[in-house]
């Protein structure tokens, strides 16, 4: 599979090590696909055992996550935080809660997390925790409850400068309020030792919108290098309508964009002439499923199956659900629907065949490591704000997080086009995130 015959002992180890672990190991192989095409000219990279290194977790945390449910019943969840690689920084990256979380997925999500750091040009290293837990359906009160538990336990790992959390699927403003209250309480003192907080309480301002902004910016910043034009008249699909979805919408229609489809867990709505995108996020704001959205004319349809999202023509596609939700029937069908780029604004939305259809059929592709890493990025300058306890502007946020969008973009395309791949930003980004993390490891000896 590899052209390295080091890269193949190390991935048919990593099989061994990690068996059944799918999400994981479909990662790292995506991440050794870039690396056959330069392991050969540095042979330091095998000398010290990098790759090895960088795919185990310099820890993995696992935890029981025990709550009472409203009618007095004791619930037990699995709670996980993985610190995957502190080389260039602290442990920085979100929490997700969700009834599908597994080590799998939280390992796959962690060692993303490591690169995608590393692209913000931000000192953050990777990690990521969460639980199988699912907060739809819960009251306020057993959502709390679960919170303070999964911190009473977590809190022992956390701190400003050792590992700093955030939100992710199924974690928003509400249970980051529970969990840093419940952090501050039992650590007794205020540090900003998680991110996405409320604007009252060490916030920063454009945190919530920052990943779907970012992904608009990335997307418009593709768009004028490699076709030489704009989000303006483009019709989008996109997939999830929570905290990167909703907010990609508006940011792209702001742009001038048309947003054709959207979809979320309830089935798929399209609309040739736009849907409105404030009124979607007003649903999902209020905890409503998008089939509550008035299907009032003609133009308007609503389907149960989520997947229909990409059987309409459109020009773009933001995959801003959740992992594998894309595969190579999907891909062959938006092919066929007239997109003709993806951009990730979820992690690993595509598998890797649909990848394999997209670039073989010239699709312009970017993968989520690169593009939605405006949330995490703004997460450092929310991070820098509270060490230096003032608040910055949401313009002065919204230019840096225009600046990074654009040198991680930049970075990733000159990086492609170095290695002899023009435009493949799968191995930009993978390439350009090593190159940084490699440095960091290399110079601070075996550990
Ligand atoms: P949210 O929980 O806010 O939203 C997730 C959305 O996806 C919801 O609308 C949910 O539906 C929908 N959904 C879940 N599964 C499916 C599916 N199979 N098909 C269609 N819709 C689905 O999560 P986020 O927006 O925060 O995260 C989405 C993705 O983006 C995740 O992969 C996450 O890791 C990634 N990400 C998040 C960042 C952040 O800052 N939050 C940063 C970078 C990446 P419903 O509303 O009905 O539950
Ligand atoms: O996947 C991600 O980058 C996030 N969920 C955001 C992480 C963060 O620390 O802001």
């Amino acid at each position: 599979m590899f052209e390295s015959q080091y890269l193949q002992n190390v991935f048919e180890n990593c099989l061994k090590r990690n068996a059944g672990e799918e999400e994981f190991i479909q990662a790292v192989s995506e991440f050794l696909g870039a690396i056959d095409l330069i392991v050969e000219k540095d042979p330091d990279i095998e000398r010290l055992g990098i790759i090895e290194r960088m795919i185990e977790p310099e820890r993995l945390i696992t935890f029981r996550v025990p709550w009472v449910d409203d009618n007095g019943k004791v619930r037990v969840n699995r709670g996980f935080r993985v610190q995957f690689n502190s080389a260039i920084g602290p442990y920085k990256g979100g929490t997700r809660f969700d009834t599908s979380v597994n080590q799998s997925i939280i390992k796959f999500l962690a060692f993303e997390q490591t690169f995608k750091n590393a692209l913000t040009g931000l000192p953050l290293g990777g990690g990521k925790g969460g639980a199988d837990f699912n907060p739809v359906g819960k009251s306020e009160g057993e959502i709390m409850r679960f919170c303070q538990s999964y911190m009473a336990e977590a809190y022992r790992y956390l701190g400003p400068n050792l590992d700093i959390p955030a939100g992710d699927l199924g974690v928003g403003a509400r249970e980051i309020g529970f969990l840093f209250g419940y952090y501050r309480k039992i650590k007794n003192e205020f540090t900003g030792t998680f991110t996405g907080k409320g604007l009252s309480y060490g916030g920063s301002l454009l945190r919530p919108e920052a990943t779907g902004y970012g992904l608009c910016y990335f997307a418009s910043e593709m768009l004028s290098n490699l076709r030489g034009e704009d989000l303006k008249g483009k019709r989008i699909v996109i997939s999830g309508s929570g905290n990167v979805g909703s907010n990609a919408a508006i940011k792209a229609r702001n742009l001038g964009a048309i947003i054709v489809g959207m979809s979320d867990i309830s089935g798929m709505i399209s609309s040739e002439k736009g849907i409105d995108v404030e009124l979607v996020k007003k649903l999902k704001a209020d905890r409503k499923f998008l089939s509550k959205y008035p299907i009032d004319n003609p133009e308007v349809s609503f389907s149960e199956d989520y997947r229909n999202l990409w059987k309409v023509p459109a020009d773009i596609a933001f995959p801003c659900a959740t992992q594998n939700e894309i595969n190579k029937s999907d891909a062959e069908r938006m092919r066929e629907g007239g997109i003709f780029m993806v951009v990730e604004g979820a992690n690993m939305p595509c598998n890797q065949e649909a990848i394999h259809h997209f670039l073989n059929n010239n699709i312009l592709f970017a993968p989520g490591k690169a593009a939605n890493a405006g949330g995490v990025a703004t997460s450092g300058l929310e991070m820098t704000q509270n060490s230096l306890h003032l608040s910055w502007s949401a313009v002065e946020v919204d230019l840096r997080l225009k600046e990074i969008m654009k040198n991680i973009y930049q970075n990733c395309y000159q990086t492609s086009v170095r290695v002899g791949k023009p435009g493949n930003l799968v191995v930009g980004a993978n390439l350009a995130g090593f190159a940084k993390v490699y440095e960091a490891m290399k110079a601070q000896g075996i550990i």
